[in-house]
């Protein structure tokens, strides 16, 4: 296994990648011939997301067959060259694990619905009348989390999508099937794995209604999931493999049993209370300023807590559920570049594995779509209904999905500014915005200041640094809202990073008298001095 924590790790939204075919589809071969790109740009791995044969209800996430591949992805034979070509460019791949959930065209669940025992104990079933949901909790996609089946006179719960029937762990026979996948994919030489929302799969024995909540809290970081994962880890022997979990509503307190080495369970984890400081009352679906000192604290809280006690986090700002960042915490209009490579400084060189979300090097941005026609995520359409029924006008329901929508991060990879910006030949399965014309692949290589080659640089740093790859954190100024400020340190010497989260300029006294610079945003980087200035988004590395 390579080093985990001086690696860099890539996200693809393999639908969203790159197509090789003219179908409008990101696939498999469209992976392989970008590769030498990412090869480039310097990650260590690539995290794809799942290719396996899926109805698409939720763009892959909703499996009906882990060991296979979708044919709008491609291959086995694909597959197996993806692995083999980025193999050969030191890439390793890992594959994304959806085990809390099956699709409901997976056989397991097909065979459940004919009435065979054996495939229904593979999944949730509860006995009840069809007017009365066996309890209260809610879907994460809108609505409640069960769903009736007349023949059966059972309901059986789906957490996410009615497509998406959760799994039952408590089944030993459910694990090893698991397992089996694991193994399958492991013998294909790929070299490590994510795992989706699985701090959800343990669920309680006992049923009952939430009457403060959603459910959540009886099912998230569930009654055995740290047995459950230790099992599969060492039954699969993975415990040297590259492993990260998604961790949905997650503690800090179970983020480190999940990742700290000696309980042999993940190598890290993410978790998403960071990304939630938008977020009114703590409800996606409504709008509030992002709220920095709240976020300040939650990055101090759990990156302090995790080295305290030896977990690891895995450091992001994008996935393909996400917003992206430079809309979201920065400024897409005035200062584009200076607040994309502001948010780039800030989220490597934390304590933690850095995950970079495709585009996110090239400071893409929310689309900005105007009409709900343009929206294609089921959470989406989901919501927009529900907002509008629960009385927002059309324009509210749009302004929220502009801001909040998983579609946001969702439009194709930007290669050039040409049509379609080279991600198809033929019509993308979702509107590129605009302004491919300008933040692309092939206009950014050119630049020598461009955000591209800014992250091209913070990778390369991570490999040549033990101080960000494992060194200490320290937050600095915990009480300045305008500031994200930390130092990092080991016996190799120590790092200040300052990190203005303003359109405004900020003043520090900070002595940083003996400190050069390692690292800045703008072109004229300032020299230490006694005092520092930090310009609209300004972000500094000092080095001593
Ligand atoms: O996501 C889990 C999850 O809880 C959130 O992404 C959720 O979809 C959203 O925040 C609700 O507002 C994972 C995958 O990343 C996602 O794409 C899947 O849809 C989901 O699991 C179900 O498999």
């Amino acid at each position: 296994m390579r080093n985990f924590k001086n690696s860099t790790i890539y996200q693809i939204y393999t639908k969203s990648f790159q197509d090789s075919n003219g179908d409008g589809l990101g696939d498999l071969n469209g992976v392989t011939s970008r590769l030498d790109y990412l090869k480039e740009l310097g990650v260590d791995y690539i995290w794809l997301t799942p290719f396996f044969v899926s109805p698409m209800n939720d763009n892959g996430y909703d499996v009906a067959d882990y060991t296979a591949v979708d044919p709008s992805f491609g291959t086995m034979e694909d597959a197996c060259r993806l692995i083999a070509e980025a193999k050969l460019r030191g890439i390793g791949l890992m594959f994304d694990m959806v085990f809390n959930h099956t699709s409901t065209e997976h056989e397991w669940f097909l065979r459940a619905m004919k009435g065979e025992e054996k495939y229904m104990n593979y999944y949730i079933f509860r006995d009840g009348s069809p007017d009365l949901p066996p309890t209260n909790w809610e879907s994460k996609f809108g609505g409640n989390a069960w769903e009736y089946v007349p023949h059966l006179k059972k309901w059986y719960l789906h957490l996410f999508d009615v497509t998406q029937a959760d799994l039952n762990w408590d089944n030993p026979e459910v694990r090893e099937e698991l397992k089996k996948v694991i193994l399958f994919w492991k013998e294909k030489g790929i070299e490590g794995f994510r795992f989706d929302v699985v701090n959800l799969i343990s669920k309680p024995e006992q049923l009952e209604n939430d009457e403060i909540g959603d459910g959540r809290r009886f099912y998230t970081d569930g009654p055995h999931v740290h047995e459950y994962l230790k099992e599969l880890v060492r039954d699969t022997g993975i415990a040297d493999m590259v492993t990260v979990g998604e961790m949905s509503s997650t503690s800090l307190e179970n983020c480190i049993r999940y990742s700290n080495p000696a309980e042999k369970e993940l190598s890290m984890v993410f978790s998403f209370h960071h990304l939630k400081v938008d977020y009114r009352d703590g409800k996606k679906w409504e709008l509030k300023a992002p709220d920095y000192q709240e976020l300040k604290s939650l990055l101090e809280t759990w990156q302090m807590g995790m080295q305290k006690a030896n977990g690891w986090n895995a450091v992001f700002w994008c996935n393909h559920d996400q917003p992206r960042i430079v809309s979201r915490l920065g400024d897409d209009q005035n200062y584009w570049k200076e607040s994309a490579k502001m948010l780039a400084a800030c989220i490597h060189l934390l304590r933690g594995t850095p995950y970079l979300f495709q585009g996110e090097e090239l400071g893409m941005t929310n689309p900005g779509y105007p009409d709900i026609t343009y929206y294609k995520d089921v959470e989406s359409t989901n919501y927009y209904e529900i907002m509008r029924s629960q009385g927002k006008t059309k324009a509210e329901a749009l302004q929220i999905l502009a801001a909040r929508s998983r579609d946001n991060g969702r439009t194709p990879m930007q290669w050039n500014g040409g049509k379609e910006a080279g991600f198809t030949e033929g019509t993308p399965w979702i509107t590129i915005p605009q302004n491919h014309e300008y933040i692309n692949v092939e206009t950014e290589k050119e630049d020598e200041t461009s955000i591209l080659n800014y992250y091209k640089k913070l990778i390369a740093l991570r490999k040549e640094s033990s101080i960000i790859a494992d060194g200490k954190i320290e937050f600095l100024y915990q009480e300045n809202p305008d500031v994200l400020a930390y130092r990092r340190f080991n016996e190799q010497g120590e790092l200040r990073v300052f990190n203005n989260f303003t359109g405004q300029k900020v003043v520090l006294e900070e002595n940083v008298a003996g400190y050069a610079v390692l690292l800045g945003n703008y072109e004229d980087a300032q020299e230490s001095q006694a005092g520092i200035v930090l310009r609209p988004y300004e972000t500094v590395v000092y080095r001593k």
